[in-house]
Formats: C-alpha cells, sequence, structure tokens
C-alpha cells in the first residue's frame, strides 16, 4: 500500500493509534476538557466531566470504527441492514466502556481528576428514539451484530425530539413535554456526515413510459443528510454503524422571495423540510395515518436505499448480483415503501425488467411482524399515497395485478381474493402494507413461537396457503446481556464470573454458560451472596426513588414490578385493580392478622400513547390509589404502590436488578413476545404470567415450577369474547371480588370516582381483556407468590435457577438465526 504523502516513518508512528494506560487516558480527558470543550479545569462540573470522559472514548469507538468500515470495503462480503423507524439505545458511554474493556482504567482516571464515574455516567442524556420493546430489539440487535463481528448497519431517522418525557400532574394525570435529547450541547456519539446527502422526492407526477417504466418529477425534493453513530462490539475491534438520516432543505430559503422581503414564505419551506425528522410518532400499536408519517417512512427508506445501491454499485458488480450482497431486515411494516422504491429503481433506473426486478426484489427483502392486533397493522389510504408517492402508487397497483394473482391457485373464491389483495376496497381504498410487506420478502418471521403460529394461522394464514409454510417462521426475540446483566447489575455479573472461575466475556459472550450456576443451587454460601446482591439492588432503586421523587420505600419488602407502555392488552388494570383488592383484603384483616403479612412493594411505570385516553385514565387511577394506600397507616408499612414517572431505558436498567417478581399479564395471545420478561429473569427475577408471548419458551426453558402462570390460554379467548358480547353475565356473578374493586372505585375511594367510569366500563361492558375472566385465577397467582416468598431459601433457588436457563434469550442467538438462516452473512473482522 502507499502513503499518500510524506514520510512513511512519520505517519505509521502517528497511525499506532491511542495508549489506553490510565495516564494516557487522564491525558486525554484533560485534552478535551482543554480544547474540544474550551473550559477551565478548575471549574469543571460532572457535565463537562461527562462530556470530556465521552469524547474520549469516542476516540477509541472512531478509530475502531475506522478499521471495521475499511475492513467491510475491502473485503466486500456479503451486508444486511435493519430498517427501523426506532433505536430505543438508552445511554452510552457505560456501555461503550464496557464494550471496549476499558471500564476500570476510566473509573480509576476520574477519580485521579476529582470525579466519581458513576457520577459523570448520569449525566447522560438517554437517545430514547423509539417507543417500547418494538425500538429496544433494535438496539439490542446492533449490540449483538457488532459483538459477533457480522456486517450489518442500522438505519433509522434522527428525530430531533425522541419520545416524549412524561410528567405527572396534580391530579395524578400523565402529561407530556417534549424531549430534547439534543440540547444538552454536542452529541458526542454522532458523527455528522457532510457529505453524505441524498435528494428524496415527494409529490409530483409520474408518467408510464414503454412497458413498466414511468417518470417521476416534479414535486418537492429535500435532502437526507446522514448521522452516523458507532456501535462497538463486546469484546472485540468491529464497530458498526448505525446511520441515521436528518431532512434538510433542499436549498438553504427561497432567496427570491427573502429578497422581497417576505420572510415566512422563504422559511417555509425550509420549515416543511426539517419537519420530516423533527418528531417520533409516540404512538405503539396504533397507525394514525397521518401524512408526516407517510413522508417519515418515504424519505427513510428512499435515502437508505439510495445509500445501499451507491455502496453496492461500488463493488462494480452486476446488478443481478445486489441480492448476493444486500439483505435488508424490514423491522415491521414501517419500512415496507422500500419494496416499491427498489422496484423503481431497478426500473426505471437501472433499466431491469419487471420480473427480473422482482426476482432482486423478493430475494433481497426479509419482514418481521411484532403483532397480530388488528388495529397495529398498517394501512395507508389510496389518495394518499397516490398524490405523495405517485409512482409508487402505481408500482404497488402493478405488483397488485401481477402478483397477487391468487385467482390463478384458488379459481373462485373471491374471499380469499379479497383478504390477500394489497388494496382493501371502501371509502378511501386502503393500501395494506402487510400484505405488501409479505409478497415481497423472501420470509416472514413473528418474534416468539407462540406468535409466529398466530402470524400463520390469522394474519397470514391466506398467504401461508399460497407460499408454503417455510416462508412463514419463527425467531423468539431476545436480549443483549452485556446493557441487561453486566452493565445494569455489575454485582451479579462479578458473582457469577468468580463463582463459574470464567472471565466476564466468557458467558456474556456464551449465554448457555450461565448453565453453571445450576451446581451451585443448593450452596448455602453462594444463596447467600446472591440474595445480597438482589438485596443491594433493591436499596439502589430505593436511593433512586428516594432522590428523585423524595419517596422513603420499605427494602424488606417483596419488590413487584410492571413497567411497560400502558396498553390495555398489556393489562396494567387487571395489575392495579389486584392491589386494590389487596388493599382490601389487608383492611378486612385485624390488626393481629395484618402482622403476619409479609410486606410487599408495586411498582409501575410506563408511557401512554398521548391520544389514548383509558390508558392515561389507568395511570391516574394508579397514581391516586398510591395516594391513598401509601398514606394509609394501617397498611403503609405492608403494601407500598409506586408510579415511577418517565420511564426509560435508563430506569429499567436500576428497576430490572431490583426486582423479585415481575408482571407479564397480557391477554393470551395478544403478547407477540415480550423482552423485558427476558431481562427480569437473568436478574434472578421471577414471573407472573399468562400463557402468552416469550413466556411459555421462558418457562419451558426454567420448569412451570419456577414460574407462576395462570388465566385462560390462548384457544379460548376468542369464544370467551363471544360470550362477553352475546350472553354477557354481570361482573357480579362472573366475579365477585373484581366486582368490589370496581364498585370502591367507583364509590370514589381514591378520588372522585366518576373520572374513571370510562375506564371501569371497559370491564363491565365488553371486557375485551378478559379481567373477569382471568381476575380470580391472577389473584390465586398472587397468593402463590406470596406464600412461595415465605420460604426464602426455596425462593433463592428458584432466582439462581431462572437466571441459569435464560441462555436462550441472548440477542446473540437470535442474531445467529437471522444471519445464519435468513440474510446469510457472516462474521468477518479486521485483522
Ligand atoms: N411491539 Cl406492533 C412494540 O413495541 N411496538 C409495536 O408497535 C408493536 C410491537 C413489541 C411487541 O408488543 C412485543 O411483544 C415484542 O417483544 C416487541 O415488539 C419486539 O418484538
Amino acid at each position: 500500500e502507499k502513503w499518500p504523502k510524506g514520510d512513511e516513518k512519520v505517519w505509521r508512528t502517528a497511525l499506532r493509534g491511542l495508549d489506553t494506560d490510565v495516564p494516557s487516558i487522564t491525558k486525554s480527558v484533560v485534552n478535551h476538557v482543554q480544547t474540544s470543550l474550551a473550559r477551565q479545569a478548575y471549574n469543571l462540573d460532572n457535565l463537562g466531566a461527562y462530556q470530556a470522559a465521552a469524547l474520549s472514548v469516542r476516540d477509541n469507538l472512531i478509530l475502531n470504527w475506522n478499521d471495521t468500515q475499511m475492513h467491510y470495503t475491502r473485503k466486500a462480503p456479503k451486508r444486511a441492514y435493519y430498517l427501523s423507524l426506532e433505536f430505543l439505545m438508552g445511554r452510552t458511554l457505560d456501555n461503550a466502556l464496557l464494550n471496549l474493556g476499558l471500564k476500570d482504567k476510566y473509573q480509576e482516571g476520574v477519580h485521579q481528576l476529582g470525579f466519581n464515574l458513576e457520577d459523570i455516567l448520569e449525566q447522560e442524556r438517554d437517545a430514547a428514539l423509539g417507543n417500547g420493546g418494538l425500538g429496544r430489539l433494535a438496539a439490542c440487535y446492533l449490540d449483538s451484530s457488532a459483538s459477533q463481528e457480522l456486517p450489518v448497519w442500522g438505519y433509522g431517522l434522527r428525530y430531533k425530539y425522541g419520545i416524549f418525557q412524561q410528567l405527572i400532574g396534580p391530579d395524578g394525570s400523565q402529561l407530556e413535554a417534549p424531549d430534547p435529547w439534543l440540547q444538552q450541547g454536542d452529541n458526542p456519539w454522532e458523527l455528522p456526515r457532510l457529505d453524505v446527502t441524498y435528494e428524496v422526492r415527494f409529490y409530483g407526477h409520474a408518467e408510464r413510459l414503454d412497458g413498466m417504466k414511468a417518470i417521476w418529477s416534479g414535486g418537492q425534493e429535500v435532502v437526507a443528510m446522514a448521522y452516523d453513530t458507532m456501535i462497538p462490539g463486546y469484546d472485540t475491534k468491529s464497530t458498526n454503524n448505525l446511520r441515521l438520516w436528518e431532512s434538510k432543505p433542499k436549498r438553504g430559503f427561497d432567496l427570491q422571495s427573502f429578497n422581497a422581503g417576505d420572510y415566512e414564505r422563504a422559511v417555509e419551506s425550509s420549515n416543511s423540510a426539517e419537519a420530516i425528522t423533527s418528531v417520533l410518532y409516540p404512538n405503539d400499536h396504533t397507525t394514525f395515518g397521518k401524512e408526516l408519517r407517510l413522508k417519515q417512512q418515504y424519505f427513510w427508506t428512499a435515502a437508505s436505499l439510495a445509500d445501499i445501491m451507491r455502496r453496492f454499485k461500488n463493488l462494480g458488480k452486476p446488478i443481478t448480483e445486489f441480492p448476493d450482497y444486500v439483505a435488508i431486515q424490514l423491522n415491521d411494516t414501517h419500512p415496507t415503501l422500500a419494496i416499491p422504491e427498489l422496484m423503481r429503481i431497478f426500473i426505471d433506473e437501472e433499466d431491469v425488467p419487471w420480473d427480473a426486478a422482482w426476482q432482486l426484489v423478493t430475494n433481497t427483502f426479509f419482514f418481521t411482524n411484532h403483532t397480530v392486533l388488528p388495529e397495529a397493522l398498517e394501512k395507508w389510504p389510496v389518495p394518499l399515497m397516490q398524490s405523495l408517492l405517485p409512482r409508487h402508487m402505481q408500482i404497488i397497483f402493478d405488483i397488485h395485478y401481477l402478483h397477487v394473482a391468487v385467482e390463478k391457485k384458488f379459481p373462485g373464491d373471491r374471499d380469499k381474493f379479497a383478504r390477500m389483495s394489497l388494496i382493501e376496497e371502501g371509502y378511501p381504498q386502503q393500501v395494506r402494507m402487510a400484505n405488501l410487506a409479505c409478497i415481497g420478502s423472501r420470509k416472514v418471521n413473528g418474534v416468539a413461537e407462540l406468535h409466529s403460529e398466530l402470524v400463520r394461522t390469522t394474519i397470514m394464514k391466506d398467504f401461508v396457503d399460497y407460499y408454503g409454510i417455510s416462508k412463514f417462521a419463527n425467531v423468539t426475540n431476545g436480549i443483549t446481556p452485556r446493557r441487561w446483566l453486566d452493565q445494569c447489575n455489575p454485582g451479579l455479573s462479578k458473582l457469577i464470573s468468580e463463582t463459574l472461575k470464567l472471565p466476564k466475556a466468557a458467558f456474556l459472550k456464551d449465554l448457555f454458560k450461565l448453565e453453571g450456576l445450576l451446581k451451585f443451587v443448593d450452596d448455602p454460601i453462594f444463596q447467600k451472596k446472591w440474595a445480597a446482591i438482589k438485596q443491594s439492588n433493591k436499596e439502589r432503586l430505593a436511593h433512586y426513588v428516594e432522590t428523585t421523587l423524595g419517596l422513603k420505600i420499605n427494602t424488606h419488602a417483596m419488590f413487584d414490578v410492571q413497567i411497560k407502555r400502558l396498553h390495555e392488552y398489556k393489562r396494567q388494570t387487571l395489575n392495579i385493580m389486584g392491589v386494590i383488592h389487596r388493599y382490601l383484603t389487608l383492611k378486612d384483616m385485624t390488626p393481629e392478622q395484618r402482622k403476619t403479612v409479609n410486606p410487599k412493594v408495586v411498582f409501575f411505570a410506563g408511557k401512554a400513547a398521548p391520544g389514548y385516553y383509558i390508558a392515561k385514565l389507568t395511570i391516574r387511577l394508579i397514581v391516586n390509589a398510591a395516594r391513598i394506600i401509601n398514606s394509609d397507616p394501617e397498611t403503609k408499612d405492608i403494601l407500598q404502590l409506586y408510579f415511577l414517572p418517565d420511564y426509560s431505558v435508563s430506569l429499567a436498567e436500576v428497576l430490572i436488578p431490583a426486582s423479585d417478581i415481575s408482571q407479564h399479564i397480557s391477554t393470551a395471545g395478544t403478547e407477540a413476545s415480550g423482552t423485558s420478561n427476558m431481562k427480569f429473569c437473568l436478574n434472578g427475577g421471577l414471573l407472573v404470567g399468562t400463557v402468552d408471548g416469550a413466556n411459555i419458551e421462558i418457562a419451558e426453558e426454567v420448569g412451570e415450577n419456577n414460574v407462576f402462570f395462570f388465566g385462560h390460554l390462548t384457544p379460548a379467548v376468542e369464544d370467551l369474547r363471544y360470550q362477553h358480547m352475546y350472553h354477557a353475565v354481570p361482573i357480579e356473578q362472573k366475579c365477585p371480588p373484581l366486582a368490589r374493586v370496581l364498585n370502591e372505585v367507583s364509590a370514589g375511594r381514591f378520588g372522585d370516582g366518576s373520572v374513571y367510569e370510562p375506564l371501569l366500563n371497559t370491564i363491565r361492558q365488553h371486557d375485551y381483556y378478559l379481567l373477569t375472566e382471568d381476575f380470580d385465577s391472577y389473584i390465586q397467582a398472587l397468593q402463590l407468590v406470596d406464600e412461595a416468598y415465605q420460604d426464602r431459601t426455596e425462593w433463592i433457588k428458584k432466582s439462581i435457577r431462572t437466571s441459569a436457563k435464560m441462555g436462550k434469550f441472548s440477542s446473540d442467538r437470535a442474531i445467529q438465526d437471522y444471519a445464519q438462516e435468513y440474510w446469510n452473512i457472516e462474521s468477518t473482522k479486521p485483522e
């Protein structure tokens, strides 16, 4: 290789990289204080120290990133791209330090400079570019891809505002405030790429040419500019890329209007271009059909595909080899426009004939479905698509006529044809994105065994008949053990390492190694250490709650946790009704009886979509019930209830390691997988749950005697709903204890009861999520939990066994599956 200029020896010494001994680290941090931050050392605060430490760590990431990307370019392996509208990354500094293996040294270094690393880490704001499980899964998958040295990039949007900040108002309601996460100053974890830009068109008209080609012109163009975020692998130099797009006006502003003195007009185009990536839509499991959301989706898929195409073209390979070098995973239907967009590129720009283009497209894409709930299945009105993306609408119609030719295979079955159609009839007609994603992809997968089976037998049933079963598979979700064990629970990680006599990297890279703990289940000394770590995590949580909310928590109580988005199907209502039931039962007891009760603290956290009225009412009820219960002198020592506001990845990192028991209680058949269930169990928490999602596979691993299952099973749900619709039995007969709870709420025991009527009516009337059907068995399950907790040694054994059997739920296993069975990519690393 040739040096571009100058003295090779000088270059070689200069290129040696960074030293990572403690003196070099302190030097680098102080350098950043003085130069990058231009601050004085003597009045440096924790925030400044965070920024300097982050910049110093970033230097290491950038060098690894450069080497990895250079290696990919030279070696030109097949790559996979993970397209996701959400990446719920959380904080980066701690994770980067652990993955680089530099945490101890930075701890020492900043200590020498007069700082405490833990305090510095607390300065970082979460990158919360996601709503919940779907976005966090994408983040875990990036960590696993880099850790396994797989050539995978993520593509998403760089929202200026992430998920809203949740506040609780004086009446207990959720209030929303914007999340200006970038306003802390520079985000040290991203690299703006001023030179990586693409123009993206909206509106205009599409004129058909000969054959299937067309020309799309006119309309408006905006610019997509790339920001790159480094994704370090654990215990490897491999550092992958997350490329997020920002929208910008094509020209700064309209000079003509500006000169004419029309300032408003001049900035208008700039405002509308920038609006595209200004905010994350805060709805989970629902679609709203807003034009701006469709713009986001196209803007992101168009920029990402242009980027992928440019990279492919640099290889100098014939276009027919595109799927040999590119695999694209569609995270839900949000990026489905990538299918017609790639068709457009092939046909209109690359002169590929239709059939060949369709072959290439359907060998490139893979589609993950994350729910079977009908309200979450995306549909876009045809008139909206026609106006915003006229060429794509043509292509979708062409795909519809050429490839949903079901009538050939099932002649005369008009119903089947109607169900499989890309276009749903109605006023207006709508495009069904899940159908498009399905027929445009090589494979379709669900995210846990039960869910994948439901995908095959419900929403994709007709397509299974058409394509055969092998197109429809399962990849059970996973979580990264780096963040969700080592980072959030360093004490436990250390104990495991000492007990197994293995370096941490051994089990953090192969989580099945935790099975080695089974040998120690009966070892009283190990049990004691295990329990002590849980205790100190409870104290860490209590300390957090005391310093942030000013509340004092009984750390000798059982900690019972439900943290997830507020949604009727997740049944936080079942939990709060259970808590109230417990409260009423305690009130019924004599003081003597109460003395025998084991204390319990119940935690809730989670955001409700701002427009989701019933979910917001649930929060209000929890908060107001907490106010009454926590101040009742008769019960406050044995039952406490907390709603922790503003749930986030970093709050989860404190809550999860502290839990004794966590709740995953969705109506059977509604929670596709769940991933926090895996996180709790990995940290030695036990699980109360329904026979749903990944709960089932967790129970398979740990044994049913180590989980607390309750409730009706999936096959019963449909019939029960039917009964509730047409042969409703009044709740007083069906479930007297629940009726009593609802009456107490109604009667104003937790503040003005009339406020809660709409929420209570969801249960009294259709009870779509079957609370009345599951309440009795739920209360029984909680009773069993109480009894099991009495025998502390047996409980600790369950806890150890649970954690020991979490190997399957590492996202490394999930990513291996995608890499081998779907993407056909291989590990490769620099040097
Ligand atoms: N999930 Cl459709 C979301 O977080 N948001 C959504 O809009 C949809 C699904 C979740 C799903 O509810 C969980 O059961 C999964 O564990 C998670 O996706 C990841 O697959």
